[in-house]
């Protein structure tokens, strides 16, 4: 091998290694502030760590864009395929009386709460997009307490890092982690354009999470349970974890 072209090589290599080294210097930084989705260790799935990165560093408080009352779309579209079973209808047919948001996992004071109780938190209103990953799109305001409300309610325990949430449709379980738990845009929402929430919107209570697709604002909740790892969501496979916008 001539001089040359072993020169070359090692350069070659040693440009190769730094990248390498680079890389994983990077992956560790990243990771040390907390900026790749918990979603395995995905610095290589680079549309979600990117979207995952940018909302933890701007400002950690990036929030989905406002609209104005005139935008409201005229015709919301509900993507619904009704709970099965007795229990939604019963409890429907009871004006949704006896539903029932279970509170529960790291926190000091697990929680049964009605929507009464619901009611009686600090009520907001937003006015946002909620966007299908199939697509469509449409605005509404949507009334409800900020979930921080209900977790200082319960009393988090430190070591609580996600929110897992349940439906009445047991596919629907997803997660959250506490960054987006706390987020001030977040809500468990029991109202839409001035109303009630409707059925195929979710009624009773939805959550509402604007800066990610809308398959993580799930209807029908029935639970939410503090956790310190992802337990698991629906869709998995099919849906990204995160799926921030
Ligand atoms: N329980 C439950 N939550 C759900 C769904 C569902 O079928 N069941 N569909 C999800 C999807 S894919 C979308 S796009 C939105 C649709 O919300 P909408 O019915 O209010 O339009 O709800 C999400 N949450
Ligand atoms: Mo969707």
């Amino acid at each position: 091998m001539s001089n040359v072209t072993r020169r070359k090589l090692i350069t070659t290599g040693l440009a190769t290694a730094a990248g390498a080294a680079g890389l994983a210097a990077a992956a560790r930084i990243a990771d040390r502030y907390g900026l790749i989705p918990p979603e395995g260790a995905r610095l290589y799935h680079p549309g979600e760590t990117l979207t995952y990165a940018s909302h933890r560093l701007l400002a950690r408080q990036s929030a989905a864009r406002e609209f104005a009352r005139g935008q409201i779309s005229k015709d919301p579209f509900p993507n619904h395929a009704p709970p099965d079973g007795d229990d939604y209808a019963r409890l429907r047919a009871g004006g949704f009386a006896g539903w029932r948001i279970e509170v529960d996992g790291m926190v000091a004071n697990p929680t049964s709460f009605s929507l009464a109780d619901l009611r009686s938190f600090p009520s907001r209103s937003q006015i946002t997009m909620l966007q299908c990953e199939e697509g469509w799109s449409f605005i509404a305001e949507w009334i409800g307490t900020p979930l921080s409300e209900i977790l200082a309610a319960v009393g988090t325990l430190p070591q609580a890092r996600y929110v897992d949430y349940y439906s009445i449709q047991p596919k629907w379980r997803q997660s959250i982690d506490m960054a987006d738990a706390l987020h001030p845009q977040t809500f468990l929402t029991y109202g839409m354009n001035g109303g009630e929430l409707p059925e195929g919107h979710g009624a009773p209570v939805r959550l509402s999470l604007p800066r990610q697709l809308s398959y993580k604002s799930v209807k029908y909740i029935t639970r939410l349970t503090l956790t310190d790892r992802i337990t698991g969501y629906g869709g998995k496979g099919r849906y990204s974890w995160y799926a921030g916008i």
